[in-house]
């Protein structure tokens, strides 16, 4: 048996099983509300202290935790994680003990062992064997279920089979029946004191769950959100999965590749979005590569249709490219020809005009000469010498002679 001046313990358990109730009864004094009805009450860490019999009794009360299978579940869990992860910082000494509230007269239900379940992962795999402690409240159903029949509770948990029976031998029989409506200070007083006696004979001698320990659960605890939220993360990936793919499929209807090589560029963006988000979802444990598989499998048909559609895209644009080079030689080799043709013309113009003027030239120079000889001959004036002359010079000037001589 160990004793400590200090008793710090955790209220954890289903929401609506009597935790602040319990608080309450543990402080003998009302300081936790407590609801009347399912929905849950507490929605944030709280903690009040009581003096009992020269011990300091610490009481963290916090949200329960639902069912998570529930829509919302996931943020619930959230929430009761976050809160439990507070009420840890929040008391750096560490609990002597987490009180497991479970409720008695309710069938362990399915929900029930998924709530026991949850919470174990998130203090880690053995925390319940070292430090869980189980009170069984509506201790006044009980009484009223047992009067006349000589059964004690004791009785009652040694019949116990089935999943009641597992949790009871992981708390290693730690179990304390309460009755939060009795106004009967004994009562309450008896109660407390046989918590307390089960707290000091803790195999843990005093010893407290720390920080450290809930640290040290941080893999369960990732793991055990994942889980929760697995299923709401794949439906909501598959949904895009299958946006993408149908908008995909149509890009690879259209023919023109030119207008398909933006929105192929956005899917695969938003593609790679989605993996990206799946990845970090997945924090290392492995649980989505499936789906991160089938994300990546649509991203590599994405980046393919991409690079075909930029590759024809190219080609497309190199044709038209070698099209309007070779419009534009034509145009070229047409206004060289032109060129040439001007060219030509001018210079068989010029030739022509050159010879004309030769001629001219020659007519004038012949002609000059004719004038000259006539001169000399007509100087002269031996006749039939000029028609000798005359008759020589060529055709044109022989009518000229004829009618000279004529
Ligand atoms: N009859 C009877 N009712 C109880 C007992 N313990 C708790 N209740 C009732 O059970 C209901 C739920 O109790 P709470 O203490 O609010 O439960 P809780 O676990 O704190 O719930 P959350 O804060 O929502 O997680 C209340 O109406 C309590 O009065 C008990 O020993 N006997
Ligand atoms: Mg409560």
């Amino acid at each position: 048996m160990h004793q400590s001046k200090d008793i710090d313990l955790l209220l954890i358990g289903k929401t609506g099983n009597g935790k602040s109730a319990t608080g309450n009864s543990i402080l003998m004094r009302k300081v936790f509300k407590t609801s009347g009805n399912m929905t849950s009450v507490t929605k944030k860490v709280d903690f009040e202290v009581s003096d009992f019999n020269g011990r300091i009794i610490k009481v963290v009360d916090a949200p329960g935790i639902c069912d998570n299978s529930k829509e919302g579940g996931e943020e619930a869990l959230d929430l009761v994680v976050t809160s439990l992860k507070y009420a840890i910082v929040s008391n750096p000494k560490g609990f002597h003990a987490f009180i497991i509230v479970i409720k008695y007269g309710q069938r362990f239900s399915g929900e029930e062992q998924t709530a026991i379940s949850n919470l174990k992962k998130i203090f880690g795999g053995d925390s319940f064997k070292q430090y869980g402690i189980l009170i069984m409240t509506n201790g006044d159903s009980f009484e009223d279920d047992a009067e006349g029949t000589g059964q004690t509770f004791r009785d009652w948990c040694r019949e116990q089979q089935g999943e009641i029976r597992t949790l009871l031998q992981e708390c290693d029989d730690r179990i304390v029946l309460f009755n939060n409506t009795t106004k009967d200070k004994t009562v309450m007083a008896k109660q407390l004191a046989e918590l307390i006696s089960v707290v000091d004979n803790m195999p843990t001698r005093g010893a407290r769950y720390t920080d450290q320990n809930f640290k040290r659960a941080k893999e369960e605890r990732k793991r055990l959100i994942l889980d929760t939220k697995t299923p709401v993360i794949e439906q909501k990936t598959l949904n895009e999965v299958s946006l993408i793919l149908q908008k995909l499929d149509t890009l690879i209807d259209t023919n023109d590749t030119v207008s398909k090589v933006e929105p192929l560029q956005e899917l695969l963006e938003r593609d790679q979005r989605l993996l990206n988000t799946v990845i970090i979802e997945d924090k290392k444990t492995g649980k989505l590569k499936k789906l991160a598989d089938t994300v990546k499998s649509v991203e590599e048909n994405l980046s393919d249709e991409l690079k075909l559609t930029k590759a024809w895209t190219k080609r497309m644009e190199e044709i038209k490219r070698e099209n309007e080079r070779l419009r534009e030689r034509d145009d070229q080799a047409k206004k060289l020809e032109e060129e040439r043709l001007k060219l030509d013309i001018e210079a068989r113009e010029l030739a022509l005009r050159k010879e004309m003027d030769e001629n001219r030239r020659r007519q004038q120079a012949a002609s000059e000469e004719l004038e000259k000889k006539y001169r000399e001959i007509k100087d002269s004036s031996e006749d039939g010498a000029v028609t000798k002359i005359v008759m020589g010079v060529t055709k044109p000037f022989r009518a000229f002679g004829d009618w000279l001589f004529g």
